[in-house]
């Protein structure tokens, strides 16, 4: 892993002397000003964080480094993560090292599985996962060598290698959740050195290893999941968390929870089950009148139209393009691909006109299509979907909170006022 480890290393170093002639040349520039719209706001677009990993335009969407999506919708999550944390794509070298360093750390502790098998049939996979990973913190090497104590220069070695421990073995923690959850827990055991961690994952999960199609659709959504810049509510979780030197384990978990919520990665299990109930009331072909009325009444009864709206992007998500072009390539007959065309023709102009305008952004997201090309691949049980977006997302708080740790980062704490506080203060403007 020295490759890996060393331009890490190298990364770290180059960003810490930057911010250091930053702090050291404007310590007192104002980035922006705090208004009341801001704290009441959930400080939506409020400058308050460094993250170095991937950042968010508005209307280009992700960007990692200075590739835009369709520079890396191709690559694999390995190829992904090295970009991630180091800024750069592997080598081929680099790479094969890479991968063979998950394969090796790939095997899940028994201790899990007694774990998860003994939970309710009932919980759901967002609640194991997360829960799978928190089972397995005692292996943590951070909080070993930490409880004995090293340099804060050595912090981010050990989340680095607790990083590589903790990915290398989602794809089976999260396949076996799906067995137990909806093959009658019937684990599968044996692994296949050759398969990436995308391949591994179709393989343990029960699919056809020889159906690379749906391999591949797998490996573009743990490549199109795998960050999304700081703030928002999983990765923000997982720095918060991690600053307060909570292992990676304890941080990937807690961020794991936010993105467990409708309004965050949930979203996409809502919207198959939006897309279900259509097909359920107007067949399997509904017309565009009948999903328009579908998508009214829904805002009628006061719900929101999942997979659409973001609090940073203004245009249709990128992820969202690149998930449609894999579609309309191998599954463009799929009644469900067919309806979220559908949505995609009336929901941006009746979120328009909205609530007076408000809705910030009516375009679609990820989570608009990413379940529905799940589904034509015959994962129907969609409560999973987002234990998927999960497995690629640990992948940018690992990156992120590696970072953060080599730049020495303060614990994150905000100050938080008081109602009577803010009016007080208001009254003295
Ligand atoms: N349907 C109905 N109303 C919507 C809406 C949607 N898809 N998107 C935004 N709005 C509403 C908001 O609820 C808000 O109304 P109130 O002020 O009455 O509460 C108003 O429009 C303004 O919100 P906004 O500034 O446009 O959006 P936010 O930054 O507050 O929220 C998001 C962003 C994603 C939570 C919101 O668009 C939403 O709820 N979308 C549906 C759920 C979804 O797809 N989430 C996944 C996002 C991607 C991800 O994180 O995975």
């Amino acid at each position: 892993m020295e490759k890996l480890i060393e331009k890490v290393k190298r990364r770290i170093e180059s960003l810490a002397q930057e911010l250091e002639h930053i702090y050291n040349d404007y310590p007192e520039a104002v980035i922006g000003e705090i208004t009341v719209k801001n704290i009441l706001g959930g400080m939506r677009g409020m400058k308050s964080l460094v993250c170095n990993t991937s950042y968010v335009d508005p209307y280009k969407g992700l960007f990692i480094s200075d590739l835009e999506i369709p520079d890396f919708e191709d690559k694999s999550p390995e190829e992904i993560f090295f970009l991630l944390v180091t800024g750069s794509l592997p080598s081929v070298d680099e790479l094969n090292e890479l991968k063979s360093e998950f394969n090796k750390r790939s095997r899940v502790p028994q201790h899990v599985w007694t774990t998860l098998k003994s939970m309710s049939q009932t919980t759901h996979p967002m609640t194991m996962f997360s829960i799978g990973i928190l089972a397995m913190e005692g292996e943590s090497v951070f909080k070993q060598k930490y409880a004995r104590g090293i340099p804060k220069s050595d912090y981010w070695k050990y989340t680095l290698e607790d990083s590589l421990n903790l990915i290398a073995k989602l794809p089976e923690l999260a396949a076996g959740i799906y067995r137990i959850l909806f093959m009658n827990g019937e684990l599968i055991d044996t692994s296949d050195e050759k398969l990436d961690l995308a391949g591994n994952l179709t393989y343990r999960l029960g699919f056809n290893r020889h159906n690379p199609s749906f391999a591949d659709l797998n490996r573009l959504y743990l490549v199109l999941h795998c960050d999304h810049e700081g703030g928002n509510v999983s990765a923000f979780t997982s720095r918060v968390v991690n600053s307060a030197l909570s292992n990676i384990y304890l941080a990937a978990s807690a961020g794991l929870n936010g993105l467990a919520g409708p309004l965050h990665g949930l979203a996409n299990q809502v919207c198959l089950n939006f897309i279900t109930c259509i097909h359920d009331q107007f067949g399997n072909n509904p017309t565009v009148d009948q999903v328009r009325d579908f998508v009214t009444a829904t805002l009628d009864a006061g719900k929101v139209i999942p997979g659409y709206g973001h609090a940073v992007l203004r245009v249709t998500d990128p992820r969202f393009t690149s998930f449609m072009k894999f579609g309309d390539a191998h599954c463009s007959d799929s009644p469900y691909l067919q309806t979220v065309k559908k949505l995609f023709q009336v929901v941006p102009d009746i979120l328009r006109s909205y609530k007076g305008g408000k809705v910030a952004n009516p375009w679609p997201n990820v989570d608009a299509i990413s379940g529905s090309l799940l589904y034509h691949y015959g994962m129907t049980h969609y409560e999973f979907y987002t234990v998927m977006f999960g497995i690629s997302r640990v992948l940018g708080f690992c990156a992120q909170n590696t970072i953060a740790r080599g730049l020495h980062q303060p614990i994150i704490r905000p100050k938080s006022v008081t109602t009577a506080w803010l009016k007080e203060y208001l009254k003295k403007q």
